[in-house]
């Protein structure tokens, strides 16, 4: 502008220089109405979403010129370190998940982390996995820059995928001691960054004193953010504010709930959901973790359930939009492969205990009346739900034993035609195998494998089958908003599965078989004309042979 003024006519001048200040002030006028216009807006029903998560540091690295910054936290061969994975790579891999049929990516945390634990030192851990932050206003120089965070959630947003972004409210990296002390030593960087930096206000910012595992601190040596203070409060809450301004974001999951007390919650979670709306952001999402793992290593999982479950509510209100279910995802295990992976029970080697097959009824108890009534309104049709994630072993670590990945597949088909809001992790449709925990110990980061590993194939029979999950989940509503109603629990041998999902006069009725023996199905009180599998576009009476371990989505026959 300035550059072509000296060269127009001084009238044109006069009036070039009213038009601008019109503009000026037009814009002055009406920001708001301009930035909600120009903010992605949220889907009307999350329940029809299709979510795909994945690690950062492991999915894809477009970039090798961030792999290693020099500080000892790059090490490719040890999966408690930097791999090299990055934004770009997310960018660069975005239509192989459009060729997957997922609609909505939840990836990890993107913020500038603490690369060195000074506790564990340069030989034990890095923060490569993000829930290590240092600088909650900035992007990890390993994953890229902010500038190019929002081109990725524009790039994303042309194909009609959404991006939910991972966060971590309860604690930060480790940079001081239980006394308060600066931890100099090994860890890179060493302080924490703004808002949160001026250390002669760290006992304000951070609890120190004898930190306990469920109150206030998180892994005993990270520091754990004094969310009871509202002056912490304030800037957590412009944080998060920030990221949803900055890169039009369409949802968050909220990292260790159940450390933070909940009057934290009723301040935080109204404002960003009124936050996002002023943005034209109307159904923002926020899902938490609240792992309830003594409930489910014990298998009381109507106990796991109801703890969630009160996150989503604030009276008569709704708090929390969403949980993630970690029953489901138990139930699910017990019933295909007879151990549970959300509770993991582990002997030496990091193998899950194998144990029985539970009966059907786990599952269909998820859905009952009971349990959604321990939910919000809001939240009961949009839990997350999923058959494992970063924080347990994969689920074919405890099927690869049987050489059997048809579990994998009937486990899927579970999770993508039951209620909820299916959540892939990452890996999963490329068959990877791994445990959660280090050889002898009870933790680590196994299975957090490099997804570039796989040669992102999209030719194989599981690749397919996810595909074709994906086409049903996100096209039939019956999948995403229909009544569950279970027809047949468990069955003559105790291996059959026959519920109906229905939405007005629509209706898909599920089969499944886990057994290994092929199983005649009588469907004439559901499908009196048969149907049509909707996986194999495979006609059937109303009599039906279902093969061993395998299952069908039936639409009645025209
Ligand atoms: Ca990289
Ligand atoms: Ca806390
Ligand atoms: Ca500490």
């Amino acid at each position: 502008m300035g550059m072509a003024l000296p060269i127009l006519a001084k009238g044109f001048r006069g009036v070039y220089t009213k038009i601008c200040m019109r503009m000026l002030a037009l814009l002055l006028i009406f920001p708001l109405s301009l930035f909600a216009q120009s903010y992605y807006p949220s889907p009307s029903d999350w329940a029809q979403q299709s979510i795909y998560f994945l690690v950062l540091d492991r999915f894809a690295n477009g970039d090798t010129s961030n792999d290693d910054l020099g500080k000892g936290e790059y090490n490719p061969e040890d999966v408690d370190f930097y791999h090299g994975g990055d934004i770009q790579g997310m960018i660069d891999k975005l239509d192989y998940l459009k060729s997957l049929g997922i609609t909505a990516i939840w990836h990890t945390p993107v913020v500038h982390n603490q690369w060195l634990s000074p506790t564990y030192g340069r030989s034990r851990y890095s923060g490569y996995h993000g829930y290590w932050a240092y600088d909650f206003y900035n992007v990890d120089p390993h994953f890229g820059t902010l500038e190019l965070y929002k081109k990725f959630v524009q790039e994303a947003h042309r194909r009609g995928i959404y991006v939910i972004q991972d966060i971590v409210v309860n604690h930060m990296g480790d940079f001081y001691s239980e006394d308060g002390k600066v931890l100099v030593q090994d860890g890179f960087p060493n302080r924490p960054a703004p808002p949160f930096a001026e250390v002669e206000k760290a006992q304000h910012y951070f609890n120190f004193n004898g930190t306990t595992l469920y109150t206030r601190g998180f892994g005993n040596t990270l520091d754990d953010l004094k969310t009871t203070n509202p002056e912490v409060r304030r800037k957590l809450i412009d944080i998060f504010k920030f990221w949803i301004r900055e890169t039009n974001i369409d949802g968050y999951r909220i990292d260790t709930v159940k450390y933070v007390e909940r009057e934290f919650w009723l301040e935080f979670i109204p404002e960003i959901l009124a936050y996002a709306r002023s943005l034209g952001k109307n159904n923002f999402i926020i899902f938490g973790e609240a792992y309830d793992y003594d409930n489910l290593v014990a298998f009381k999982l109507d106990e796991a359930d109801a703890s969630v479950a009160a996150y989503t509510w604030q009276g008569e209100a709704s708090l929390f939009p969403s949980m993630l279910d970690f029953s489901v995802s138990a139930a699910i295990t017990k019933t295909i492969v007879g151990t549970t992976l959300a509770g993991s029970p582990l002997n030496r080697e990091g193998q899950p205990l194998p144990g029985r097959l539970g009966s059907f009824q786990l599952i269909a108890d998820r859905f009952r009346t009971e349990v959604n009534l321990l939910y919000s309104a809001q939240a009961v049709s949009q839990r997350i739900t999923f058959i494992d994630n970063h924080d347990m072993p994969r689920f074919l670590h405890a099927t690869k034993a049987n050489g059997d990945w048809k579990k994998l597949q009937l486990a899927l088909l579970l999770l993508y035609t039951l209620p909820g809001v299916p959540q892939l992790y990452y890996g999963t449709e490329q068959g990877f195998v791994q445990p959660r925990a280090r050889k002898g110990t009870s933790w680590g980061s196994e299975n957090r494998q490099n997804l570039w590993d796989s040669g992102y194939r999209t030719d194989t029979e599981l690749f397919r089958y996810v595909q074709r999950l994906n086409a049903l989940r996100t096209t039939r509503s019956e999948l995403a908003r229909g009544w569950f109603v279970p027809l047949l629990v468990d069955g003559p041998y105790g291996n059959l599965f026959v519920y109906r999902r229905s939405v007005r006069n629509n209706q898909l009725v599920v089969v499944i078989n886990r057994g290994t023996m092929r199983q005649r199905v009588e469907l004439r009180t559901w499908l009196p004309q048969g149907g049509v599998d909707l996986l194999t576009e495979r006609t059937t009476g109303a009599s039906v042979e279902v093969e061993p371990q395998s299952g069908l989505v039936l639409a009645p026959k025209q």
